[in-house]
């Protein structure tokens, strides 16, 4: 009787043990888990570009059998905490960020240092952030990206000896795409004194933005495409849903697209591709959405507590006017 009272009560210190050794640590340790699970912050569906890289993602984490939990912020970095911070609560074993912009991630990122859960940053980049809260960075070089749109124009306006007249539709304010592009862009052309950008607005990368900004700079000049009393030469677009937009924009007020002003756009979706082989766009520089398969095999890394490389770029391409764009394979966005 006595033994088996002694049995007993050893049990059930041994059960209250692992339950508190349970809340100090992590409920199952990630490595003894079945299945990772990973969250995803993604900034929303702004684009083809983005559906597609969510869809990449979504699909290599199923390929690679990982749970993936994925929350859509509808373009609102404070959706983006909410989601960073349930999946601490969660207890994921990873959490991968797509900061809409560079900054404000600070005491978020802190708070999953504390956690222990590490963090990859996908896509788009982190201004000056103290390395030790996140592993890496996994995404594209937009500062070369930017700099292609320029040695596009450079051959583009080879033979062309006046001022080339620039605008810029921008992507969303302080994110680290639409700064790289403009960066590398003005780096690349700044030494050639003939192109200069009279103007430079955000159109957010939405398509609705692109229109409105280019119908607006028409209608303000009674259908003539100038800023002021200068003409426009170049629209350099920092993405396909704006260059998109802008060539409705162009098309309804007979403004010829890509022969009247040469358009440069990024990404590289079917519906920019087509216009291209129109001849409605004269550059497409590609930004290459299809990330899934390297980001996952990052998580595996990650989750196992090994380091993985602070910036890994995927490869990408240029497509233009001068390449023989029948051999252009279906994009898949
Ligand atoms: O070009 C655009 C998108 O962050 C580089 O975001 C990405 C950009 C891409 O929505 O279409």
């Amino acid at each position: 009787m006595r033994r088996s009272c002694l049995l007993v009560s050893l049990l059930l210190i041994s059960f209250i043990l692992i339950g508190c050794f349970g809340k100090t640590n992590k409920v199952v340790s990630p490595v003894n888990r079945q299945q990772l699970i990973v969250g995803l912050s993604q900034i929303g569906n702004e684009s083809s570009w983005r559906i597609c890289n969510t869809m990449s993602i979504k699909d290599a984490a199923d390929r690679a059998g990982i749970q993936l939990i994925v929350d859509e912020a509808q373009q609102k970095q404070e959706n983006q905490l909410k989601a960073i911070r349930s999946f601490i609560v969660y207890q994921v074993d990873a959490i991968l960020l797509v900061p809409i912009v560079e900054t404000g991630w600070e005491n978020v990122l802190s708070e999953a240092r504390q956690a222990r859960i590490p963090v990859i940053i996908v896509d788009r980049k982190i201004k000056d952030l103290d390395k030790s809260l996140y592993e890496g960075f996994i995404g594209e070089d937009c500062v070369e990206e930017g700099r292609k749109a320029a040695r596009f124009l450079l051959k583009k306006f080879e033979n062309v000896h006046r001022k080339i007249n620039i605008i810029e539709l921008s992507g969303t304010e302080n994110s680290s795409a639409a700064i790289e592009r403009s960066f590398g862009f003005r780096d690349e052309i700044g030494s050639d004194s003939r192109f200069r950008i009279i103007y430079s607005e955000s159109g957010d990368f939405l398509k609705s933005r692109g229109k409105e900004i280019i119908s607006q700079i028409i209608s303000y000049n009674n259908g003539q495409f100038k800023i002021g009393t200068k003409n426009i030469d170049v629209i350099f677009s920092h993405n396909d849903s704006m260059t998109l937009g802008a060539i409705e924009a162009l098309d309804s007020n007979g403004i010829k697209s890509g022969k009247d002003v040469v358009v440069v756009s990024f990404d590289g979706e079917q519906q920019a591709i087509n216009a291209l082989k129109d001849g409605k766009i004269n550059c497409v520089v590609e930004c290459n959405p299809f990330m899934g398969d390297k980001l996952m095999s990052l998580v595996k890394t990650v989750a196992n507590r090994n380091t993985i490389p602070d910036v890994t770029y995927v490869d990408e391409t240029v497509f233009t006017e001068y390449d023989d764009l029948l051999a252009i394979e279906a994009r898949g966005y």
